[in-house]
């Protein structure tokens, strides 16, 4: 996979770049990321990337010409997807990761600071804008942080075990189970029986019905949209019996407005 990056701030991602699963990743190629400083792309004396809005108002706006000469001479005649980082794209879903892991062309993500960039730079080149949430940062470089992150899960080789991409949460639209490492009690708290007595069919079925349980009590959203299984449909309806009472119904979500930015508490 081939990822350009293009921004003002080019040393943000450099430690980045070199850090862990990316780092060795990059390192043997089955992902190549390059980064590219805007303001070589921008003429005259001082470099200038911004100027004032048109209409006035505050702050300043990108200027549309270095952009553009940047997309041109990165994209250099090669098939290319052009996605803009910016509060205002489509927001970020596993499913849109992988959607764009698939893409065959080289990537080239354009990381916005100022009040935003000149929108002749979105006619003329972007072809995605994407969002990570409904937040406000200073700029699109730890939003193309995370995107490249995500996607470089999905590339052969970063993640050493593929069945822990197939496992993610998210991919069956459920929430992980809880993990214990040693010592086996911690505050008073031990370690599940079940996970100490060897057997692997009964920590297995263990694990699925505990993702279950931590879905619907965090993020029952997830669990009205998840295709369950029978044997999941059943662990559902006993943690629903068990019930500690408090999450909502997960039956009452497909009806009743989602808490889509999953602000509620669990407890609300
Ligand atoms: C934030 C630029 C807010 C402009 C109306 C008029 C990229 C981002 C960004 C930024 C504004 C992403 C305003 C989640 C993000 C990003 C910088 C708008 C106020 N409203 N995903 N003016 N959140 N942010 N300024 O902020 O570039 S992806």
């Amino acid at each position: 996979m081939h990822i350009s990056v293009i921004t003002i701030f080019p040393e943000l991602f450099t430690e980045f770049l070199s850090t862990s699963l990316i780092g060795r990743a990059v390192g043997t190629g089955d992902l190549d990321v390059s980064v590219h400083n805007l303001r070589d792309f921008a003429y005259g004396k001082h470099q200038t990337v911004d100027d004032e809005p048109y209409g006035g108002g505050g702050g300043m706006v990108m200027k549309a010409p270095p952009w553009i000469e940047a997309v041109r001479v990165v994209a250099n005649d090669a098939p290319s997807r052009c996605v803009l980082l910016s509060p205002q794209g489509r927001r970020l879903t596993d499913s849109g990761v992988r959607e764009l892991a698939g893409a065959k062309e080289r990537l080239i993500l354009l990381c916005g600071r100022y009040e935003g960039i000149d929108e002749r730079v979105r006619v003329a080149v972007v072809d995605d804008e994407i969002s990570i949430g409904d937040f406000v940062l200073s700029g699109g470089e730890l939003p193309a942080m995370v995107l490249i992150e995500a996607l470089s899960r999905q590339v052969p080789g970063v993640v050493g075990q593929p069945q822990c991409v197939e496992q993610d949460s998210f991919r069956n639209g459920l929430l992980d189970y809880p993990h214990y490492t040693r010592p086996q009690v911690v505050e008073g708290v031990p370690v599940p029986d079940i996970l100490v007595s060897g057997d692997h069919g009964a920590i297995r079925a263990w694990r699925g019905r505990q993702a279950i349980r931590a879905t619907w009590e965090k993020r029952p959203d997830l669990l009205a949209q998840a295709a369950l299984t029978e044997e999941q449909l059943e662990w559902l309806a006993e943690i629903e019996r068990e019930g500690s009472g408090y999450p909502p119904d997960a039956v009452d979500l497909v009806t009743q407005p989602e808490d889509k930015d999953n602000t509620k508490s669990p407890r609300e």
